[in-house]
């Protein structure tokens, strides 16, 4: 059996809900025949995130972990290969910290690459006919801070392999401003199924 660990965030930036946990619980509550799925709602902090995700991976051993993020502003799946050792933002986090062009870590790498099949994964997306993109930065928000600290733990505890994934609001989200930009909720969690069954594969 095949162990996945599925993330999403809280809701951040005065959004009234997430995207990323509605598809992460969606995606969790889904049938994937030789999958376990579980998944694990994170704090938009920089200072706290690490620790979470670092306690999920010892809770639940997982062979794969997909982190999803909301990303308001695309109308696409963005795939992330790259998380980079920076913190900054003008935004607060979830603990009203304003980080200011800040290293996560002092003593190690300016960036780290995904481990996962991303060409592989962005091909069999683009097959079914979903938009997506590989994108080379996940911002230095709280996405970033995340993945850089799940990269870090997959050189701790090979053969785990991580990606990180975009995902725009989903159409009829609560209390979204008029214009944002929207995708069906079913295509992200369709999509979510397809990096996993991808995944599987490796
Ligand atoms: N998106 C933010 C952090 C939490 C989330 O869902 C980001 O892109 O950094």
């Amino acid at each position: 059996m095949l162990k996945v660990l599925v993330t999403g965030f809280e809701p951040f930036n005065g959004y009234a809900e997430n995207s990323s946990w509605t598809v992460a619980e969606k995606v969790a509550a889904s049938n994937i025949d030789g999958v376990t799925i579980v998944a694990e709602r994170l704090p938009v902090s920089f200072r706290r995130v690490g620790a979470y995700i670092s306690d999920a991976v010892a809770k639940y051993n997982p062979d794969i972990v997909i982190m999803l993020g909301q990303s308001a502003g695309i109308d696409y799946i963005k795939l992330e290969r790259i998380a980079i050792n920076m913190m900054d933002s003008i935004n607060a986090d979830n603990d009203n910290f304003v980080p200011n062009e800040e290293p996560i870590n002092k003593e190690t790498p300016a960036a780290l690459f995904t481990n996962f099949p991303i060409k592989q994964v962005y091909r069999c997306i683009l097959d079914k006919g979903y938009p997506v993109k590989i994108s080379n930065s996940a911002g230095l928000y709280v996405c970033n801070c995340l993945y850089y600290a799940m990269l870090m733990l997959c050189n701790e505890h090979p053969p785990v392999k991580a990606l990180f994934v975009h995902l725009p609001c989903y159409t009829g989200q609560y209390n979204l401003k008029e214009g944002t930009l929207t995708m069906p909720l079913e295509i992200m969690v369709e999509t979510v199924k397809i990096v996993i069954e991808e995944g599987d594969n490796i």
